[in-house]
């Protein structure tokens, strides 16, 4: 007799089949932008922060505009408690970007005694600020220092000496970590302007990676739900 066999062929329906492909396909995706994350070079993610004192109204108080960096006053030793409040304030001329500039206490100039400090709270590679001299009677020069959070001068940048209403942009770039902090300032002279200051944050932000993965996946359901459509119809 010749012995029976027993198969059974497992067909699964489409209602039970197109979750479980879902869910496969989504750790593919999610693995997929953790590697592209790993690989792909940062400055493919940078962004880049602006704080542009024309974009607010007159006395506005900048010191905390943005989360990924404190602005405050400071003197000689960097450190000290801040006098005046940073704020954005208009001026008659020789402003580098529309009419207002950063201002120590209402006061627009920058000098030796009084200087701008920039706290990081993010990843930075570049920071740059607008310098521009304001005297009369002599050039001006401005400068750009990097200390990391132990007060150790990681980089500078001076611009060439400067006549009233000329502007040059300052600028640094490295591996800047939270912690770190610049310093603007008139380093000869007493009336430099300080404007335009922008960093440019390395990392992806969550937020950005996130919307990525989201239009992913919803192709991603819209192709299989028409792909199950398409099989209830066969
Ligand atoms: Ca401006």
């Amino acid at each position: 007799m010749k012995p029976q066999t027993n198969v059974q062929t497992f067909v699964p329906s489409p209602l039970c089949s197109f979750p479980a492909l879902r869910a496969q396909a989504s750790s593919l995706l999610f693995g997929a932008l953790l590697i592209c994350e790993a690989f792909l070079p940062h400055d493919v993610h940078a962004t880049t922060i602006t704080i542009e004192p024309d974009n607010y109204p007159v006395g506005t108080v900048l010191t905390s505009i943005s989360p990924f960096v404190t602005l405050w006053t400071t003197s000689f030793d960097n450190v000290s408690e801040p006098t005046f409040a940073v704020s954005a304030n208009s001026v008659p001329s020789g402003a580098p970007t529309g009419s207002e500039v950063f201002a120590a206490g209402g006061v627009a100039f920058w000098e030796t005694g009084q200087r701008l400090r920039m706290d990081f709270h993010a990843s930075v590679s570049t920071i740059s600020i607008d310098f521009a001299g304001s005297s009369a009677f002599d050039t001006e020069v401005g400068r750009l220092d990097l200390y990391d959070a132990v007060g150790d001068l990681i980089a500078e940048d001076d611009t060439s000496p400067l006549a009233k209403g000329e502007t040059e942009v300052m600028s640094l770039s490295g591996d800047f970590i939270p912690g770190d902090y610049a310093i603007a300032y008139t380093a000869v002279g007493n009336f430099g302007k300080l404007d335009f200051l922008q960093l440019i944050i390395p990392e992806p932000s969550a937020a950005a990676l996130l919307a990525v993965a989201g239009l992913a996946l919803a192709g991603l359901n819209r192709s299989l739900n028409r792909r199950g459509a398409e099989r209830a119809e066969d």
